[in-house]
């Protein structure tokens, strides 16, 4: 039998569903969400295996106009571009309730121009809003892609293949179009051997997970700004007597956010430990123990060492 194994590269603006999307393709919760923006802060591989093929699906940070963002959102930009040039077809996400943006043209232009692999453009979370409005914006976003693309064309060359339609209209809330659309994506992967097992669902150990599951619950749990300077480091993860022991560091930038992650007299990390410890023993279908304590590193967003110790976030220029 030949086997078929290929990369894709989920790519879009800040909360366009690109981790909503990866769960429901890979049927499991891997990646975080939040109804907030920039909640991705790494590139994140979920791998979908079905008859001969394995897709290895990299969720991104979402993508944004990177002039004057702060060094983490630097890297995550670097993180997201990286992506491309190991993927072998590029899904880019637009949220259809919210249209196109400048932002869209700008990566959609450089995905077009640079790109020599497949593109499949995607409308997502068509079931939010009324069909009207979805025509509305499937419409905005053809007549958008259409200007781009011809405009490209008039005078350099268009080196990505679009596959199917563009914008090809999905929810990731209907799981029969994530299952249809899942086999087209399967189908579409290049001739080659598998590089996971048939039963792998990330190359990520179980402790960055769990790292995530609480740093999701930080994410959903405190108010806008906040989030974004805050980082989860697993100090404890063992195994013992089908309990799951989990001791974790909240890493924050500041004084006075230690004092707002805590809350009056401990309540809010108290909420964020019930929260976390329940999404955790679902994750890990195993009783959890969790302890979670705070700890002031100043300025440590915009530090290459430390976003790389306690986000795990290296600037892809400078791997080796
Ligand atoms: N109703 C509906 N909501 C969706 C759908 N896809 C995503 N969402 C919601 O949109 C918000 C953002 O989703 P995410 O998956 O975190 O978006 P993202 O693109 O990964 O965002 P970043 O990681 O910040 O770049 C969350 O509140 C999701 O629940 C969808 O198909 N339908
Ligand atoms: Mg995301």
């Amino acid at each position: 039998m030949i086997k078929k194994c290929g990369y894709v590269a989920l790519l879009g603006r800040p909360n366009a569903g690109k981790s909503t999307f990866l769960n429901a393709f890979l049927g499991a919760k891997l990646a975080v969400v939040s109804n907030k923006p920039q909640t991705t802060r790494n590139k994140i591989l979920g791998v979908s295996t079905e008859g001969n093929s394995q897709a290895l699906l990299l969720d991104t940070p979402g993508i944004h106009k990177s002039q004057g963002l702060p060094k983490m959102n630097q890297v995550m930009n670097k993180v997201a571009w990286s992506v491309l040039s190991d993927a072998d077809l590029v899904c880019y996400l637009i949220d259809v309730t919210q249209g196109w943006s400048e932002d869209d043209a700008l990566w959609l232009e450089g995905i077009l121009k640079k790109f020599d692999k497949k593109l499949l453009v995607l409308a997502t979370k068509t079931d939010k809003v009324k069909i009207e409005e979805v025509e509305h914006g499937r419409l905005n976003i053809v007549n958008r892609f259409q200007n781009l693309f011809e405009g490209i064309k008039a005078s350099s060359e268009i080196k990505c293949q679009l596959i199917g339609e563009v914008p090809q209209l999905i929810s990731s809330k209907r799981p029969e179009e994530i299952s249809s659309l899942r086999q087209f994506i399967l189908s579409q992967m290049p001739e080659g051997e598998w590089l996971f097992g048939e039963d792998d669902l990330t190359d990520r150990p179980q402790r960055f997970v769990c790292a995530e599951i609480i740093r999701e619950q930080i994410f959903r749990q405190l108010g806008q700004e906040l989030p974004y300077k805050i980082a989860v480091v697993i100090d404890i993860f063992e195994h013992k007597n089908n309990v799951t022991n989990i001791s974790a560091t909240i890493i924050v930038d500041r004084d006075s956010q230690k004092g707002i992650v805590i809350g009056k007299r401990g309540s809010r990390l108290k909420s964020i430990g019930t929260d976390a410890r329940i999404s955790l023993e679902r994750h890990l279908e195993k009783k959890v123990f969790l302890e979670l304590f705070v700890k002031v590193k100043p300025g440590w967003t915009e530090n290459l060492n430390m976003l790389s110790e306690y986000a795990d976030l290296q600037d892809p220029n400078d791997a080796n």
